[in-house]
């Protein structure tokens, strides 16, 4: 009886593996601030609140870190929401006559 049930018994000699499942987590990304001697720190906590969703405190904290380091992370996102707002704080600074850079590293 078994052998003509494909779910129990022989299998006639094929191997069978079951297929992996193909589910990957997407690369995140780093973005990033640089420090520079130029920038307002007022500013600089401006973008960390506005497009990273930081208090006021946290903020604060992070943008001391880039003046003191010369880096800080903002955030870790996927690749398209990190190219967002990469270029968003770019321009936004540009726009504002400031150096600040902000850029994105894999994580
Ligand atoms: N170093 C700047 C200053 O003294 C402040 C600053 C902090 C600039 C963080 C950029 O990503 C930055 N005004």
């Amino acid at each position: 009886m078994s052998d003509i049930d494909p779910n129990h018994g022989d299998d006639g000699g094929i191997a069978v593996q079951e297929a992996k499942p193909k589910l990957k987590r997407p690369p995140l990304y780093k973005v990033v601030l640089l420090n520079d001697d130029f920038t307002p720190m007022d500013f600089v906590v401006e973008i960390l609140t506005d497009y990273f969703n930081m208090d006021e405190d946290k903020a604060t904290q992070v943008m001391l870190q880039v003046h003191t380091s010369g880096v800080g992370v903002c955030g870790v996102f996927t690749k398209d929401v990190a190219e967002t707002k990469v270029h968003m704080v770019n321009e936004y600074s540009q726009e504002n006559h400031h150096p600040l850079l902000c850029a994105m590293e894999e994580a």
